[in-house]
């Protein structure tokens, strides 16, 4: 049975293709909640009733193991889901705020996430418990309107290159020399964060995405529980959207490099 992948868009593809590389013999299945992105703005509730249709959807089409491929998800209903499905493998995405405190040098660390992100209880209680052992400032910056260009996408246009330089400018002001990308869809717009970072400031500045990490830690928990596909199989990846194909499709072909022949596409009805 497939491992199942969901995100408000297209964001959730950035760790998808990490867990196409780490575990290559496993069937995948994506959904890409894009009808209801950005979920920035929504309220938790929303965001909550979401995430359990997203779960229902893919268990309908019987996966063993569920990846939250979305920090604003995560932050809002990853508890919920747990107290859902107690048996089930779960994996959601937090900002990698503990590999960017071994990372940095000057102390002072950058996380770029959506505001539901960092306003949730789950980020704050993260920070405030690595505050305890060390010494890392965090400056945090959230990033209205960059999952909609992502998702459009507009990934180095002229519209993006300024909201970045808007949201980097602050927080290069200060020491920061590591970035967090604490949002899925941002590593889509890695090159161009690190074109306006480099405009902004000479020094290199280290990204962090968190996509390996999951990976790694899906494949952990599948071996444990002996629920990992020793064969490798050839099914197509197989995904579903709440919006209209081209976006998700213009993603599979131009982020992940997917041929038709290797995914298939279903738009489903949410309401
Ligand atoms: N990819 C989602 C995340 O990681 O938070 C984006 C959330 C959104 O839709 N704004």
């Amino acid at each position: 049975s497939p491992i199942g992948i969901f995100d408000s868009g297209i964001g959730g593809l950035s760790v998808l293709r990490h867990i196409q590389q780490q575990l290559p013999n496993e069937a995948l299945c994506y959904f890409a909640d894009s009808g209801f992105a950005p979920y920035g703005d929504k309220t938790e509730a929303e965001i909550m009733q979401r995430t359990l249709f997203a779960a229902h959807h893919l268990l309908q089409h019987g996966v063993k193991a569920i990846v939250v491929a979305c920090n604003t998800a995560t932050a809002a209903a990853i508890a919920l889901l747990r107290a859902n499905y107690p048996d089930l493998i779960l994996v959601g995405v937090e900002p990698g705020l503990k590999p960017a405190t071994s990372i940095t040098k000057t102390g002072c660390v950058g996380v770029l996430a959506t505001s539901r992100t960092l306003s949730s209880a789950k980020y704050q209680a993260l920070c405030e418990q690595i505050q305890q052992t060390t010494q890392v400032r965090f400056i945090n910056q959230a990033c209205p309107g960059l999952v909609t260009q992502i998702e459009q996408g507009e990934l180095a246009s002229e519209a993006t290159l300024t909201l970045l330089k808007n949201y980097l400018q602050p927080m290069l002001q200060e020491p920061v020399d590591t970035i967090v990308l604490g949002c899925t869809h941002y590593p889509f717009v890695e090159h161009s964060i690190k074109t306006v970072a480099a405009q902004l400031r000479h020094q290199p500045i280290q990204l962090v995405d968190t996509g390996l990490a999951i990976a790694k830690q899906l494949q952990r928990l599948l071996h444990q529980q002996q629920l990992n596909n020793p064969d490798a199989e050839q099914t197509p990846l197989q995904c579903f959207t709440s919006s209209t194909r081209d976006k998700l499709e213009f993603a599979l072909r131009e982020l992940l490099h997917l041929t038709p022949q290797q995914y298939l596409i279903q738009e489903i009805d949410c309401n």
